[in-house]
C-alpha cells in the first residue's frame, strides 16, 4: 500500500463559449471524451471526465460556455453551470487569449469573477488558454493583470490545443483537493452512459457538417440502443436516434439533395461511434420537427435539460 496522502475532488472548468474547455478536458484525459468544434456553444450539458495518477484523482466537470441567454435552452444551460459550480472543490476559470491587442476579454472576466465566482465562495485557479497565440512576454503581462485585478488563488497559462503546461495545471490543482481516497476505480473515464456519448458524437458531426442556425436548432435523442453482439458476435448493435429540428426547412437541409447530406452525417458519426464502442453498429437517424423545442420547458426537460 502506498502510504502517501491521496487527494480526490471535483474541478469545474468554467468560461466563455469557445474558450477551449472541452479541448482542455480531452487533452488532460488523453481521450476525446467531450465534443469539440470551432463553433461556440458546442457543449450543452455537464461532461464528467476522471483523471487519475499516483497521488490524486481529479473529477473534471466540463460545462457549457457562459453566454447571454436568448432562449429557454440557454437558461437551462446556465442552470447546469450553476448546479455544477456548487459541486466543485476548485474552479478552473478558463479565459482564452484573443490573439489580439486586448490580450483577453476583460469584460467577460469581470463578469465571471464578480457575478459567478465571488458569490460562490469557491477557490479559483485562473487559466489563460490558447497561449500558443501570444508571446511569453504577453502571457506574463496577462497573468499579472489577472492576478492584480481579481486575485485568484493561482494563475497560469496553458495551450490545450498544443498540450502545453498541462502537468503544471494538474500540480496546481492537487493542493486544493480534499485528502480523500479515490471515488472511482482507475479505469473509469466518465460516469455518463455510452448512449450519451453516442448522441454527443452525432451532435458534433452536425456542428461540423452544417452551417448557420442548423446545429443550434438541433438536438439528438437516442430512442433505442440494442446491444446484439453479446448474444451473437456477428450481429451489429442497433442504434436508433431522433434528430430533432425546429422547422421543416431545417429538416430539408439536414437531409439534403437526394438524402446525400444525411447519408454523410450517418457515415461520419457511425465511424466515430464504432471507434468509441470498439464494435460495429447499425445507425439509424430519423429527422423530426418539433417547433420551437428550444423555448418549450416540457420538451427541454424530456431532452435532459
Ligand atoms: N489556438 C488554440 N485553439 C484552441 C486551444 N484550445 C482550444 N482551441 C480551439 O478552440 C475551439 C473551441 O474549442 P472547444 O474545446 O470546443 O471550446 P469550449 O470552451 O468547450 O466551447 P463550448 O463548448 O462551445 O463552450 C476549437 O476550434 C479548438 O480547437 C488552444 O490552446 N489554442
Ligand atoms: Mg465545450
Amino acid at each position: 500500500m502506498n502510504s502517501s496522502p491521496f487527494s480526490c475532488g471535483f474541478a469545474i472548468i468554467i468560461g466563455p463559449p469557445n474558450a477551449g474547455k472541452s479541448t482542455l478536458l480531452n487533452e488532460i484525459l488523453d481521450y476525446k471524451l467531450s465534443i469539440v468544434t470551432p463553433k461556440p456553444q458546442t457543449t450543452r450539458k455537464k461532461i464528467t471526465g476522471i483523471y487519475h495518477n499516483d497521488t490524486c484523482q481529479i473529477i473534471f466537470l466540463d460545462t457549457p460556455g457562459i453566454m447571454k441567454p436568448q432562449q429557454q435552452l440557454h437558461e437551462s444551460m446556465l442552470e447546469i453551470i450553476r448546479t455544477t459550480l456548487k459541486d466543485a472543490d476548485i474552479v478552473i476559470a478558463l479565459l482564452p487569449f484573443s490573439g489580439k491587442k486586448d490580450l483577453f476579454d476583460r469584460e467577460f472576466a469581470e463578469e465571471l469573477f464578480n457575478d459567478w465566482l465571488k458569490p460562490s465562495g469557491k477557490r479559483v485557479i485562473a487559466v489563460l488558454n490558447k497561449c500558443d497565440l501570444v508571446t511569453p512576454a504577453r502571457q506574463l503581462e496577462a497573468e499579472e493583470i489577472v492576478k492584480s485585478t481579481w486575485n485568484p488563488a493561482a494563475v497560469l497559462s496553458v495551450s490545450a490545443l498544443k498540450s502545453s503546461n498541462l502537468p503544471q495545471l494538474i500540480e496546481t490543482i492537487r493542493p486544493f483537493l480534499p485528502l480523500h481516497y479515490p471515488l472511482y476505480p482507475e479505469d473509469t473515464l466518465s460516469t455518463a452512459p455510452e448512449r450519451f456519448f453516442v448522441s454527443e458524437i452525432i451532435r458534433e458531426k452536425i456542428f461540423l457538417l452544417y452551417g448557420r442556425e442548423v446545429p443550434y436548432s438541433t438536438e439528438v435523442v437516442i430512442d433505442e440502443f440494442k446491444e446484439q453482439h453479446e448474444a451473437d458476435p456477428t450481429r451489429k448493435d442497433l442504434i436508433r436516434c431522433s434528430v430533432i429540428v425546429e422547422r421543416e426547412t431545417q429538416k430539408q437541409i439536414l437531409i439534403g439533395h437526394k438524402g446525400v447530406a444525411l447519408k454523410k452525417l450517418g457515415q461520419t458519426a457511425r465511424k466515430d461511434i464504432e471507434e468509441m464502442l470498439g464494435r460495429p453498429v447499425f445507425l439509424e437517424l430519423f429527422i423530426k420537427v418539433r417547433p420551437d423545442w428550444r423555448k418549450k420547458n416540457n420538451l427541454l426537460k424530456s431532452y435532459g435539460y
